[in-house]
């Protein structure tokens, strides 16, 4: 195993947050080859770490002064065994190939949880939204969507929003394809209530991880009310996440973007979740203007030259890490432990550090990574693409409730998972051994291809 995880970091040596992904699953997954000598024989590891195709392309666009910029372009379709391949678009200067292929990765096990038929892929460019006015966004879209449309459809590859990408961009990424293709069918998903898009899936990931905290909170008799909650981000997850946690009578005091985060000792209730909604959404300004209008609230702006994010180090019993990946470093597990956090429930891709998940364990923590607990996502996702075969739109309550009936499954999958293998209680061995056997299954079944 230590020679395989050796290999597959030589091979792409830059690509660390792929090979952390990687590691990851393949600590959990040990038991499962050592039970099924076949699925050695049939080089599962060695295939399932490979993506089936990887679309690197040039995105071309121009300012509104006439400038032209050139961006970088991606598709990591990484595994069809279960499904067509689905996930989400990420638009962040941060965005590269390793990154592209650790959410591919991620997304493969997390689809195959959702108990839909949906196989793992990502994609997504290194241009930067903030500051671009509506004009340059939808020309980036168009752009990237005239390159993108001839490797996508319906049946084989379907994305959705992420970082960077919300209604609006899922809007003009779609015109483009139906443009350039003549056919109105649902290849994205997260697309807009008139034209296609499902009932509760804005809210689908950050309500999902929220049931998900809920259903681990149940196993010890708990629930979520009068529970003090941390979460960060304040994008399209972290909005729902406060929104669901306030429903079940929580008190959510943290929100934060990447200039740094707010701390409402008071609580963010739904008028001021309101507010930032609209702030975050419309105006698409910075958290740091809740204080104006807010005066009792503090906001420490980021600063990178800590080894830990103050955000965590507050006196709560739950973390909803909801902004992206490595937001949760080593101190900030230890600070979360020192101040009562026992819930931690990932509304981000892999936000923890490997370091703070061990410290997760060691302490019993109540810990969801984000491939099951996120899962709400995607997994309506799977629904709009169900609605819009059918031509029909489901009513708010069938969407919601579907959606609690799979993050209940995924939490239970988890939990026999990890008991099979003599990890009681362990959601990371689970969701790994669970998402990564269904797939492996069906990749046996389907021959050498
Ligand atoms: P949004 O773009 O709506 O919001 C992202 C939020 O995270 C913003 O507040 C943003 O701040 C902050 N953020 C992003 N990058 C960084 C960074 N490098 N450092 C600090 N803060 C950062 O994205 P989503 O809410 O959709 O996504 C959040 C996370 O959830 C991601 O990990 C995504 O992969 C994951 N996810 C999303 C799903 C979805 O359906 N949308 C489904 C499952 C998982 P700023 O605005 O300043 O950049
Ligand atoms: O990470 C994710 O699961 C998403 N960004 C959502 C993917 C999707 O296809 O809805």
């Amino acid at each position: 195993m230590d020679d395989f995880t050796k290999r597959v970091m030589e091979k792409d040596p830059g690509e660390k947050e792929f090979h952390q992904a990687v590691k990851e699953v393949l600590v959990s997954v040990k038991p499962v080859l050592d039970r099924n000598p076949e699925y050695r024989r049939a080089a599962v590891l060695e295939r399932i770490v490979e993506p089936e195709r990887v679309i690197l392309f040039r995105v071309p666009w121009m300012d509104d002064e006439g400038q032209v910029y050139v961006n970088r372009g991606f598709r990591v379709e990484m595994n069809s065994a279960i499904g067509p391949y689905k996930g989400g678009l990420r638009f962040h200067p941060s965005v590269n190939l390793g990154i592209m292929k650790f959410l591919a990765f991620e997304q493969v096990f997390k689809n195959s949880l959702t108990t839909l038929s949906m196989g793992g892929g990502k994609g997504g460019a290194d241009f930067n939204p903030k500051g671009k006015s509506d004009n340059e966004i939808m020309r980036f879209c168009q752009s990237f969507m005239s390159e993108l449309f001839r490797h996508i459809g319906p049946h084989t590859d379907i994305p959705a929003g992420d970082i960077g990408v919300g209604a609006r961009e899922i809007g003009y990424l779609f015109g483009m394809y139906k443009k350039l293709r003549n056919e109105f069918t649902g290849v994205l998903t997260g697309k807009s209530l008139n034209w296609g898009g499902s009932l509760i899936r804005p809210e689908a990931t950050g309500y999902g991880c929220v049931y998900f905290a809920a259903e681990m909170l149940a196993t010890r008799n708990d629930n979520l009310e009068g529970k003090t909650c941390l979460v960060s981000g304040s994008g399209n997850v972290a909005q729902y996440t406060a929104e669901k946690i306030l429903h079940l009578g929580g008190k959510v005091v943290t929100l934060s973007d990447s200039t740094g985060y707010i701390f409402d000792e008071q609580g963010i209730d739904s008028e001021k979740l309101d507010f930032i909604k609209h702030l975050k959404n419309i105006k698409r300004d910075r958290i740091e203007r809740y204080v104006e209008t807010y005066p009792s609230a503090v906001y420490v702006p980021a600063d990178p030259s800590l080894d830990h994010n103050p955000l965590w180090n507050h006196k709560a019993d739950c973390a909803f890490p909801s902004a992206t990946e490595n937001e949760i470093q080593q101190k900030d597990a230890q600070n979360m432990i020192n101040n009562g956090v026992f819930v931690v429930c990932e509304g981000a891709n892999m936000p923890s550090t490997p370091e703070a998940v061990d410290i997760f364990l060691d302490n019993r923590t109540l810990y969801a990574p984000g491939k099951a607990a996120n899962a709400g996502g995607v997994a309506v996702s799977g629904l709009e693409m169900a609605q819009n075969s059918m031509r029909l739109n489901w009513p708010v309550e069938e969407v919601n409730s579907r959606l609690k009936i799979i993050m209940k499954s995924i939490h239970q999958t988890c939990l026999n998972a990890a008991e099979e293998y003599n990890k009681p209680d362990d959601y990371v061995t689970g969701a790994n051994i669970a998402g990564f056997v269904k797939v492996v299954n069906a990749m046996l079944d389907q021959g050498l291809v």
